[in-house]
């Protein structure tokens, strides 16, 4: 394995960080106050990193939806400007072999928030809008665990955890710990322009005016000032934009930057119907760049805003995907023109191929994370809940099976490997089943574990070299060790006993 780069002088600024800290707390600031240290941190970007704190941080989590592995100018996309997101690389660390737990949304969701691989929490795919699938009141979430800890609460964006976001039998975003949320369902409706399916606490907002990105945001920066207002309690944020998923949507001076890869007149489909109205055409990717670019300048106005209230020194933050990109291998009419990009890994959402399933992924965390380091570190969006738990300092359920492992070691910079192999269970688009990565080692398998293959992905990260037949030891170790992680999740003792979303369902309210 690769690591980071860690210079002498950083190991001076991080010694540095470690005497301000103790001086801060020496001349005064309490502990269990974090905003009185933050009301001292003003230092200016430019400055060698050091955090002021003496309290646990802020924490920001940035879950975006099918944004490719290969889509920001930080992961090498050679057209979508991401200025925002490259500057939170060039500060914090950017991970390149960081998975999202499945290649869909609701699986990949209630993973970030549980530590558990999906299948343990009964969602196994997305959850189409009133069907009985849900994240259930059985789980631990993140929400939960940070409301224990005092932390003021936050979801905007999306949800995709239940059947309904009014549904009284459902849990909700406020079982699952978050004070405050704007959320909407799956997908904006009709799409992302002036979209009619958006709650607030439980309460429908009907047709918004604006792009849901920016709506989110608006929430997001509204909610941060009355808090700061009220409280001085740390917060937690999970920013969950529905950029750049279908059905994009973006503000014509966004679409007017890409004209030039755009032919004709940009006319977003149309969600909630079966078909398309129009004929098909494809118009080239600029109407997804200009997504992808709109979305990083919604966020950029998070950092903005922590910048200007000097709050950026005390917030940690973790921003990464879903899922992987639907790519210009279309399946369904309401994929066209979506030209997300792998980077070149085979596959695309729904495949549980590299393309599928690795994401983009960075954390920023001034005076602890190297600016400007990477990491090649085998990680899973399932690792944020025990990693956050030891950076927060609260503790791991020890009820219950956790998939995740903690990787603060690797934002240290320090060498670290994972104890488990990573682990997916999902009926993907190319008739696997399972995938495990294991070391440099990746293994997919069908459901009778017949149609086998096995990939070196340090030599060969475009899963074109199958090695199932020439390293019989490996594949049969993999093997072995997917039969016990898959035995120990159908024998999870939270997992619902039906998994299978039934259409129609509203529960007994009705
Ligand atoms: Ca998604």
């Amino acid at each position: 394995m690769k690591h980071l780069r860690l210079s002498p002088r950083s190991w001076l600024s991080l010694s540095a960080a470690l005497v301000v800290a103790l001086a801060t707390v020496l001349i005064g600031c309490t502990a269990d106050d974090p905003s009185s240290a933050r009301e001292v941190s003003s230092e200016p970007e430019s400055a060698p990193a050091t955090s002021s704190s003496t309290g646990p941080p802020n924490v920001v989590l940035i879950f975006v939806d099918d944004l490719g592995y290969g889509d920001l100018g930080s992961f090498g996309h050679h057209t979508i400007a991401t200025p925002h997101l490259d500057r939170l690389a060039d500060d914090g660390m950017k991970f390149t072999n960081f998975y999202a737990p499945s290649p869909l949304c609701s699986p990949s969701r209630a993973a970030l928030l549980t530590g558990r691989t999906p299948f343990r929490t009964g969602i196994q795919n997305w959850i189409p809008e009133d069907t009985n699938v849900q994240l259930g009141e059985q789980e631990i979430s993140l929400g939960k665990l940070f409301k224990e800890q005092g932390y003021a609460t936050f979801l905007g964006g999306k949800w995709h955890l239940n059947g309904s976001l009014d549904s009284e039998v459902h849990t909700q975003p406020e079982d699952h710990g978050f004070d405050h949320w704007m959320a909407l369902h799956a997908f904006a409706l009709p799409n992302h322009r002036n979209p009619e399916n958006f709650y607030r606490n439980g309460e429908p907002l009907g047709r918004v005016e604006g792009f849901t990105a920016g709506l989110t945001l608006d929430e997001t920066l509204g909610w941060l000032d009355q808090h700061r207002a009220a409280s001085g309690a740390p917060f937690f944020v999970y920013l969950a934009p529905p950029e750049p998923h279908s059905m994009i949507a973006s503000p014509p001076e966004y679409n007017a930057r890409y004209g030039h890869l755009t032919n004709g007149e940009p006319e977003p489909f149309v969600n909630g119907t079966t078909e398309p109205s129009d004929d098909l055409e494809a118009r080239g990717p600029g109407e997804y760049y200009a997504n992808v670019t709109y979305l990083d300048a919604q966020i950029g106005r998070l950092l903005d805003y922590l910048d200007e209230h000097q709050l950026t020194n005390d917030t940690f933050i973790l921003f990464t995907s879903d899922n992987g990109p639907v790519t210009t291998d279309w399946r369904h009419w309401w994929e066209i023109n979506l030209y997300g990009s792998t980077g070149g890994l085979r596959g695309r959402k729904a495949d549980l191929w590299e393309g599928g399933i690795r994401v983009p992924a960075i954390v920023r965390w001034p005076g602890r994370v190297e600016p400007g380091s990477e990491s090649d570190a085998v990680l899973s969006a399932y690792d944020v809940l025990p990693t956050l738990a030891s950076v927060v300092g609260f503790g791991v359920p020890e009820d219950r099976p956790i998939d995740g492992e903690d990787f603060t070691a690797v934002l240290r910079g320090e060498s670290w490997e994972r104890e488990r192999p990573l682990y997916w269970e999902f009926d993907d688009d190319q008739g696997y089943h399972y995938a495990l990565r294991k070391g440099r080692y990746k293994l997919l398998a069908d459901k009778e574990l017949d149609r086998i293959a096995l990939y070196d992905l340090e030599r060969d990260p475009f899963e074109v070299v199958q090695l199932a037949a020439r390293e019989p030891e490996v594949r049969d170790e993999l093997i072995a060790d997917l039969q016990s992680i898959a035995e120990s999740v159908a024998n999870d003792p939270f997992r619902p006993e039906s998994t299978v979303a039934r259409p129609g369902f509203r529960g007994d309210a009705e």
